[in-house]
């Protein structure tokens, strides 16, 4: 997972209301409908058909569960604005959340002092949301992987039988992959590293029994599928000459597959963005 520099995060709590109306005008669902149902896909893990099951009645005692965000110094240290973005995104889904004073082990201290139910932190290599009275915990990768499938398979309108394109085997990638299959698509996965596809390929079938295809070229891959999932860490791979008519993707978090210049062709047909639909359903998944 790339670190989110400042600049990625600037301005996304001014703009979340702006930003829901346009995922809703390209999924048909709001970020809290698409993080609900992403949420209650990992817990059913069940095969959603085309009738959707959004939990339209989002877990309503979710506004009386506090939410503490707690700035971690350690590795690289803080990253200006990330804990004021996490817990607007949370406020904006209706949460009470709130940003410790403190950092580290004394923001834990604050938060649970001040009544939190759920705490989010994040260091360099998790970020991550635990609800203290369920024991709950979700991570942002895996979250994130998932969020962005549920997107994914509501603005398609059923991935069922659909195949899609999966770039990047990481831990996004993998957590991806397996929400995928249970969504019925027939999945297809690429990685720079082929032993990454092969063992998503081989977690996927373990979960799910689904079969995945493992995709040695990307190029020609590019060219044979219509729904593209990009989990990868590369920027700015995906040009004109890739982005067929009716192409959907989903993008999350930085860099970008899409190149810069083809973001007006995608308008409307890619879902992408730093931080939203994986907090979102972090936070969802832990009520
Ligand atoms: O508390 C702080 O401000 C810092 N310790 C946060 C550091 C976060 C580092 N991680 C990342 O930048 C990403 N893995 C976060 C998730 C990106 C969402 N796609």
């Amino acid at each position: 997972m790339t670190r989110l520099v400042e600049t990625d995060i600037q301005g996304i709590n001014t703009t979340l209301a702006d930003y829901d109306t346009r995922l809703q005008h390209q999924t048909g669902y709001t970020l809290r409908q698409i993080a609900a149902y992403a949420a209650k896909t990992q817990a059913e893990e069940r095969h959603f058909g085309r009738d959707f099951e959004i939990p339209f009645e989002t877990p309503s005692h979710h506004q009386s569960c506090k939410v503490a965000v707690i700035p971690f110094t350690c590795g690289q240290g803080i990253i200006n604005g990330f804990s004021s973005t996490v817990s607007g995104i949370a406020q904006y889904l209706g949460f009470d959340s709130f940003v410790t004073a403190l950092p580290d082990a004394g923001g834990v201290a604050e938060a649970i002092r001040r009544g939190a139910a759920i705490l989010m932190m994040a260091d360099d290599d998790h970020f991550v949301a635990v609800n203290l009275s369920n024991h709950i915990v979700s991570d942002n990768s895996a979250a994130t992987g998932r969020g962005y499938a549920a997107a994914l398979n509501l603005m398609s309108g059923g991935l069922g039988d659909s195949r899609v394109l999966l770039i990047g085997a990481g831990t996004v990638g993998t957590s991806a992959g397996l929400a995928l299959a249970c969504y019925g698509a027939q999945v297809g996965v690429y990685d720079t590293r082929p032993q990454a596809s092969a063992n998503l390929a081989a977690a996927v079938f373990a979960k799910t029994g689904c079969l995945v295809t493992v995709e040695q070229d990307l190029e020609s891959a590019l060219q044979t599928y219509r729904i593209v999932y990009d989990a990868s860490p590369e920027d700015g791979f995906i040009g004109q000459q890739h982005i067929g008519t009716d192409m959907i993707i989903a993008a999350p978090g930085i860099p970008l597959g899409v190149k810069a210049d083809c973001l007006q062709l995608m308008a409307g047909r890619l879902i992408h963005d730093s931080l939203q639909i994986g907090v979102a359903t972090m936070l969802f998944d832990v009520l």
